[in-house]
């Protein structure tokens, strides 16, 4: 199915007198030169979505398919180009080999490009045993004491390194479900060696100008211990890779409370945070839509990302993906809302007033430090978004746009109520 650009207009037209009222309103406290730099800063900001997202996702108890749903990987890339027309923020994809592998490379680059979307990093699976695989990965992969299993896993973080190539891509995303469900099921040296030992060797075949991207999760699918399982372990690898190799934070990978903002700071100070996962949970891995939860932490998070991006140029260029799957919503609308979290807490992070911030840090002024953080959290920001969206032919509204326009019942109309790509 195909949007006219010209619906998107007319009903921007709709909300055009509403918008300018509320833009000069916030105008009026700050001043056209930041103003105009956040807008800006909002219109580049580009999140990749992962291809596994744009189906309902499913937990071991039952999967709620909401009809439409892609069948194909051009049918994937098709619907975040619709996103994408709608928010003008979700310009690249993240594939996840086997189950993205592309039939005709050329003609899905071909779709890509005609929709606006670059190929973002790509994602290695060996958490699921393949079809025809001679080894399995019950027992793990990169870090297995079964020298042919890690061999066999290796060998297809190089294959999705070949794949991603032909792509376009520049970066590998690794994260590992191994680990262990029971205290003395392994040695924890043993399998850390194997891991380091492991990313070495497909390190030894990232070309010159991509990354590895090394995830960390704490538990799950494993509930005693996993071999990455905290930032510390990554970073660790990521050194003993060499310095393509950086760490990624998902948000829901932490235990509850801890402070992520920290964690962000810290990488970027080292020059290794490569990538972000966005997320929102309450318990654990919940892959919630993005501030649903909580928004402050978010914010707090931006905040440093947004000191890190103005202060540390020894970080490179953040992959940004949303994270998430979902069970009951409509996975476009779930994407929607996570896309607009984003950017509200960016631009929150941008209207930080850093010199007064740095000012009160250094006259020990706790409570003027709170104030200056809460009061960018507390500015209504959706105007700033409005307005970026206008200029860059969004749609104010996104998700009201998405529902008005009816794409998801033209999407199961196009495609039936039972169609299913692989994935989660
Ligand atoms: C599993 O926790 C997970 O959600 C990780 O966050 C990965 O990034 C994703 O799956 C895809 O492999
Ligand atoms: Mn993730
Ligand atoms: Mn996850």
């Amino acid at each position: 199915m195909k949007i006219d650009q010209q619906q998107i207009a007319d009903l921007n037209q709709k909300h055009s007198d509403l918008h300018k009222r509320q833009l000069e309103n916030l105008m009026a406290v700050f001043s056209g030169s930041l103003t105009e730099k956040v807008i800006n800063k909002l219109i580049d900001f580009q999140v990749a979505l992962p291809s596994w997202a744009l189906g309902a996702g499913g937990t071991r108890f039952g999967r709620f398919s909401y009809g439409g749903e892609p069948g194909s990987l051009e049918q994937k890339i098709e619907d975040i180009g619709l996103v994408h027309q709608l928010t003008k923020t979700a310009g690249a994809v993240s594939l996840h080999i086997p189950w993205d592998i592309p039939e005709d490379i050329h003609a899905v680059k071909q779709l890509a490009n005609s929709l606006g979307i670059v190929f973002d990093a790509m994602n290695s699976n060996t958490f699921q045993d393949q079809e025809g695989a001679g080894k399995s990965y019950r027992h793990g992969s990169l870090s297995s004491v079964d020298k042919a299993a890690r061999e066999q896993a290796i060998a297809h973080n190089i294959e999705v390194i070949r794949i991603g190539e032909q792509l376009g891509s520049k970066s590998l995303t690794v994260w590992l479900a191994d680990g262990a469900n029971f205290p003395g099921q392994y040695n924890f040296q043993t399998v850390l060696q194997h891991t380091e030992d492991s990313l070495k060797a497909i390190y030894g075949h990232l070309p010159e100008d991509w990354k590895l991207l090394i995830e960390y999760k704490p538990y799950e699918p494993n509930f005693y211990s996993t071999v990455i399982q905290d930032w510390g372990t990554s970073f660790m690898l990521a050194n003993a890779c060499g310095e393509k190799a950086f760490t990624l934070v998902d948000l829901g990978h932490h235990l509850p409370n801890t402070n992520i903002e920290q964690i962000v700071a810290t990488l970027m100070m080292k020059g290794k945070l490569g990538g972000f996962h966005f997320n929102d949970s309450k318990y654990g891995d919940d892959d919630l839509t993005v501030g649903a939860i909580k928004p402050y932490t978010l914010f707090l998070i931006f905040n440093e990302l947004v000191y890190g991006m103005e202060n540390n140029p020894q970080n490179p260029p953040l992959a940004w993906m949303i994270d998430a799957s979902h069970n009951i919503k409509d996975p476009l609308e779930d994407l929607i809302q996570s896309l607009d979290a984003i950017l509200v807490a960016y631009a929150q992070a941008l209207l930080v007033d850093r010199e007064a911030l740095r000012e009160a840090q250094q006259t020990r002024d706790v409570a003027g430090c709170q104030e200056i953080l809460q009061e960018a959290y507390r500015t209504d920001v959706r105007p700033l978004l409005k307005e970026a969206r206008m200029r860059s032919g969004a749609a104010v509204h996104p998700l009201e746009a998405y529902r008005s326009l009816q794409v998801r019942k033209q999407l199961i109309e196009e495609r039936g109520m039972k169609v299913r790509a692989t994935g989660l």
